[in-house]
């Protein structure tokens, strides 16, 4: 089922957009918990990490590749930041399409809440 994410994905909301190429959009987060909150999104639809199939394992390497990019191009890559990426009600997924948050500029906390 398709989500906001595909809204962004077909220009049908604004995004702060920061990166996009022919499989992977990544836009600024609307509810920012760091100075540096990007999510990362391939442009396919893939519900949760649970949906994932072998196929999509270099779709999945390459969020994380676009991830390091940007924290390079934001300038956070040496102090350091984090990604991560929730899963379902109790990992605090809000959005069924997955993405992975870079969030950096501060000083993380562990463990996350
Ligand atoms: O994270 C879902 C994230 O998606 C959450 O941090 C807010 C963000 N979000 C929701 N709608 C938008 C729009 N329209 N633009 C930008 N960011 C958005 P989760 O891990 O699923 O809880």
């Amino acid at each position: 089922m398709s989500t906001i994410f595909t809204k962004i994905i077909n220009r049908e909301i604004n995004a702060s957009i920061v990166f996009e190429d022919d499989e992977v959009l990544a836009f600024n987060d609307v509810n920012p918990q760091a100075p540096v909150h990007v999510l990362i999104i391939p442009k396919k639809e893939i519900a949760t990490l649970n949906d994932l199939a072998e196929e999509d394992a270099a779709l999945v390497g390459k969020l994380h590749l676009v991830a390091a990019k940007i924290a390079r191009e934001k300038g956070i890559a040496e102090d350091g930041y984090r990604v991560v990426m929730n899963c379902n009600d109790q990992g605090g997924q809000s959005v069924y399409h997955i993405h992975l948050h870079l969030m950096g500029g501060r000083q993380m906390s562990w463990p996350a809440g």
